[in-house]
């Protein structure tokens, strides 16, 4: 899959290339992610991509004309039309389901906004929606964009360590993690529970699946809340005696 990436710091995005299983994507050139820099679409002698907010107040505010031929460049570069998404805290939350969609995806176009923000009209002309990965706020958009392209990255096919952990994991969809262990069986004076020494495959299974419902209704209730609980989930719950 191709990034297309805004951002005034490039360099943030060569570091991704150097870990774990994002960096091993890039490496295998399965996750390609190209940086515009809107500096480099400056026409004044100081190379500015910021000026004064008008009406007054702290910080500063991105230049319309470099960001939006940053934004032209990127979509030149795309081997496909893609969807321009701008991070920000103004965005809806990006999810899993997010995650999933953008990996089904050619390309995307990421920009990163810095300082106080962009100017308005650039999202009204060009952003075709808005993402944010969380309610706070960063100094920059770039981190948020390295996390969509991280959720999205670990689920295109060929990823390392790929295809089971995938599975397995929209099998759980909308649940939390079950609880892991691994060596030594006593840790800290607790034991591993006894079913996952037993080698009986179908109870590990079943285990598994009440302790993600459990654990989701114990830590994340509103998970489960906001939809229909499916018998099996009804019936883990009862046998917790969660209902
Ligand atoms: C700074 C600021 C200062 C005074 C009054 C209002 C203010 N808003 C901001 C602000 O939102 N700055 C942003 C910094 C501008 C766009 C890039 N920045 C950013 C993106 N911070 N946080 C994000 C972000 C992106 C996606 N998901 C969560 C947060």
């Amino acid at each position: 899959m191709w990034f297309g990436v805004v951002s005034l710091f490039p360099e943030m995005f060569e570091l991704a290339r150097g870990y774990g299983v994002l960096g091993r994507a890039m490496t295998a050139g399965s996750v390609i992610i190209e940086v515009f820099n809107p500096r480099t679409y400056t026409s004044d002698r100081h190379q500015s991509v910021d000026d004064r907010p008008y009406g007054g107040g702290p910080g500063m505010v991105m230049l319309y004309e470099p960001l939006v031929q940053a934004i032209e460049a990127a979509r030149t570069a795309a081997p496909s039309e893609a969807e321009v998404v701008y991070l920000s805290p103004q965005g809806q939350t990006f999810t899993q389901k997010d995650a999933r969609e953008v990996s089904n995806r050619e390309s995307m176009i990421l920009i990163c906004g810095r300082y106080e923000g962009i100017d308005q009209r650039v999202i009204e002309r060009v952003v075709d929606r808005q993402l944010s990965i969380g309610d706070y706020v960063l100094s920059g958009g770039e981190l948020a964009a390295l996390v969509v392209i991280d959720a999205a990255a670990r689920l295109l096919p060929g990823t390392v360590g790929n295809q089971a952990s995938i599975i397995e994991e929209s099998h759980l969809d909308g649940l939390l993690d079950y609880p892991q262990y691994t060596r030594p069986e006593i840790a800290g004076g607790l034991s591993v529970p006894a079913v996952l020494m037993s080698g009986d495959h179908n109870a590990i299974k079943a285990w598994r699946r009440d302790k993600a419902v459990e654990q989701t209704y114990r830590l994340r209730p509103e998970m489960l809340t906001g939809r229909k609980l499916t018998e099996e989930e009804r019936l883990a719950l009862a046998r917790a005696d969660l209902t």
